[in-house]
């Protein structure tokens, strides 16, 4: 049967000359920093997000993790989206192993206003905790992919500053962001402290994540990295794909968009399907369904027709498109969600 998966970009599968890469990757053992592979990535994310240094690390829940660790201490507080990554699908690190509590503010829209983080940094009392993070997601996952644009970042930074709180972006999706909005990815890092962002999603690579930021910062995290365990040996293996990720595969993420818009266009002409349409600007299309049918039944019922979809919480649907999903699969998993909406 012909199987459109459209789950995530989190399915992609490595190049070929991601697979030869790894080959002929120049190796050593990184926990003495002698892999000379993981080093030219770890320059190359650094160069790209201008920042001073990068770290790799096995995933992008690691390069948050390890970015609380690393700005917060025990009992510091923590503001975050509601519906971001970080608080909700990432199974509660920020609490039991950085020992940091959320504050979460509403990020319906794909941000959160401003005043509303205002709002949520409270004055120091003897009652509070520190505040010590703003975590911000860009790409917004669960939003819809929607985009931070540096204007929003420089205002971001400002209440960051006026607070002394250390700024961090979820960037696992950033270049999907920044090829968005014709820009450098670095325009939109430039206000943070730290930034993560994943390889292995539209980049293709098959393995890892990088969290860029200062060269103490970096060296930190390093340490906290080894505590985690998320220290690794011969890890040349995993930064040669990394390297051509970051080389050749950001360009044509202009294709995931086009594809997710045709994608969104298309549902949108439909009766039962309720999507906003301004917040398809990036590769993912998240819509409702008007049909009363429990979004897992919905998700079984379409995969019978071969189309793989994410469940969200409620009557919500998420299709994410990338380099295994052509303009053919898009017009053949709209014409399986028009029988199924029928
Ligand atoms: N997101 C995955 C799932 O965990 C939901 C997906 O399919 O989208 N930040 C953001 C914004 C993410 O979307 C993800 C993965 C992560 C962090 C975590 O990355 P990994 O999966 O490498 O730990």
């Amino acid at each position: 049967m012909r199987t459109v998966d459209l789950r995530s970009d989190t399915v992609t599968l490595p190049t070929k000359e991601m697979l030869d890469a790894i080959l002929v990757a120049k190796l050593g053992d990184d926990i003495h920093e002698e892999d000379e592979t993981v080093k030219k990535l770890e320059e190359l994310a650094a160069q790209r997000l201008g920042k001073e240094a990068g770290l790799m690390v096995p995933s992008g829940t690691m390069g948050n993790l390890l970015s609380i660790l690393t700005h917060t201490g025990r009992g510091n507080e923590v503001i975050a989206g509601k519906s971001s990554h970080v608080f909700l699908y990432e199974v509660g690190g920020m609490a039991s192993i950085a020992g940091a509590q959320a504050r979460t503010v509403d990020d319906s829209p794909g941000f959160m206003k401003p005043a509303d983080i205002k709002a949520a940094i409270r004055p120091d009392d003897i009652h509070h905790p520190k505040i010590a993070l703003l975590c911000l997601e860009n790409t917004h996952n669960m939003a819809g992919g929607t985009c931070l644009t540096p204007d929003q970042m420089s205002e971001y930074r400002e209440i960051a500053d006026s607070a002394n709180l250390k700024l961090h972006v979820d960037g696992a999706r950033i270049f999907n962001s920044a090829i968005a909005q014709g820009i450098a990815a670095s325009k939109l890092a430039r206000e943070a402290d730290s930034v993560m962002f994943c390889l292995s999603k539209g980049l293709s690579a098959p393995i890892g994540s990088m969290l860029v930021g200062s060269e103490d910062f970096i060296g930190q995290a390093r340490k906290n990295r080894k505590m985690l365990g998320g220290g690794m040996r011969q890890a040349g293996i995993i930064a040669a794909p990394g390297i051509i990720a970051l080389n050749s595969m950001v360009d044509r993420l202009v294709e995931d968009h086009k594809n997710a818009r045709l994608l969104a266009e298309g549902l949108s002409k439909m009766p039962g399907i309720i999507i906003d349409l301004a917040k398809v600007q990036t590769n993912i299309v998240r819509f409702d369904i008007d049909v009363k049918i429990d979004g897992p039944i919905f998700i079984d019922k379409l995969a019978q027709r071969g189309i793989k979809a994410f469940c969200l919480p409620g009557y919500g649907i998420r299709m994410v498109t990338h380099r295994h999903v052509s303009e053919d699969d898009i017009h053949f998993t709209l014409a399986a969600m028009e029988q199924m909406m029928k």
